[in-house]
């Protein structure tokens, strides 16, 4: 039976997918842990919680021990926009907080997932339809955190063993919880300033593609990839996942259909134009498709019609 404690489970992915796994694999058996002191109220405080503080290691092995846990799903970590704010904060979480989990799991022989993100390539790496296998030689802090995770993680696989899965996850957007201080950010703001206001300024220039994700997508990404027959994983940490790549405009666009009074204006922001301009326009996701059998369900227009119906129903609108 899956026992599965989740790290920075109170984050932008955590809150949606404790919920989904409890549902699925039963609330006892997913335990979400966070450095914060309680869940909020709601469905995500229905169930088992830790406060578990990853740079600690002896407080990861104490619940893992405490529960049993086969299975981690490690989303604790700094993202881009604040890890150039922050870089030490950024290295002793990202890099220090997985080195202490996998040590864990190594340890307790429980498999690891963790994510890496578009964010592991950089102004060297080809741009569109960046390949599984290329240059990897980003310009942030959060990206050195990336390709150094991704390594370690292919490192405790080859040399102890431990299960170890990730993918490499664009711009994820989202209504249950706001993003962390990421650069892809805008792609949620815009869905709630176009209910609230029908307008939004974006920090994120005018033509900048990223490759992006609706959240549903994301949460099965994970268990099916943490699912799959380990004999068809070729590259384990960390796999290109997709499901669509756009610019500020394409995504108003868009909003634009169902709110047609949508006003889009720009103030960009240096910091995280120039990081966006690091990144690729479009992920080539082939490996994910071949070897676990990726396939996204939304679109930018299914997400859209989705995003404005979930968020018209939170905001009371
Ligand atoms: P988030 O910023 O929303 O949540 C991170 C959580 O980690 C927060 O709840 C925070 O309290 C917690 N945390 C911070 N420091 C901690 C510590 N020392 N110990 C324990 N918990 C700590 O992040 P997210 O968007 O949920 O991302 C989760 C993972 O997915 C990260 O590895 C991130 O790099 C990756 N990722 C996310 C995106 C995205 O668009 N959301 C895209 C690519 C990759
Ligand atoms: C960020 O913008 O930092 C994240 C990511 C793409 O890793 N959303």
């Amino acid at each position: 039976m899956k026992k599965v404690l989740i790290t920075g489970a109170l984050g932008q992915i955590g809150t949606e997918l404790v919920v989904a796994m409890r549902r699925t694999y039963g609330t006892a058996n997913i335990i979400a842990s966070d450095i914060q002191p309680s869940p909020p109220a709601g469905a995500l405080a229905e169930g088992p919680y830790a406060v578990v503080d990853v740079t600690a290691p002896e407080k990861i092995a104490a619940v893992v021990q405490r529960y049993g846990i086969n299975q981690i799903i490690h989303l604790a970590a700094i993202l881009s926009a604040t890890g150039e704010a922050k870089p030490k904060l950024a290295w002793d979480v990202n890099m220090c907080g997985l080195f202490n989990v996998l040590e864990v799991a190594r340890e307790a022989k429980a498999a690891v997932f963790t994510p890496s993100s578009i964010a592991a390539f950089g102004p060297g790496t080809p741009p569109d339809r960046t390949p599984q296998d290329t240059i990897q030689r980003p310009t942030t802090m959060y990206g050195v955190t990336k390709v150094g995770g991704e390594l370690l993680c292919d490192y405790y696989f080859l040399k102890h063993g431990v299960d170890t899965r990730g993918v490499r996850f664009p711009g994820l957007i989202s209504y249950a919880a706001l993003p962390g201080g990421g650069t892809t950010d805008y792609a949620v703001h815009i869905y709630y300033e176009a209910l609230k206001h029908k307008t939004y300024t974006s920090y994120i220039g005018k033509g900048t593609f990223m490759d992006m994700m609706y959240m549903p997508d994301a949460l099965d990404a994970i268990t099916q990839l943490m699912e799959a027959d380990p004999d068809r994983l070729v590259h384990r940490n960390a796999f290109n996942v997709t499901a669509m790549s756009f610019d500020p405009e394409i995504l108003a666009a868009s909003i634009r259909k169902y709110i047609p009074e949508f006003a889009l204006t720009y103030n960009v922001d240096p910091v995280r134009q120039g990081i966006a301009n690091s990144w690729p326009n479009s992920l080539d996701d082939t490996a994910a498709r071949e070897e676990w059998g990726w396939n996204p369900r939304y679109d930018l227009d299914a997400m859209t019609v989705d995003m404005l119906a979930q968020l018209k129903r939170k905001l009371g609108l």
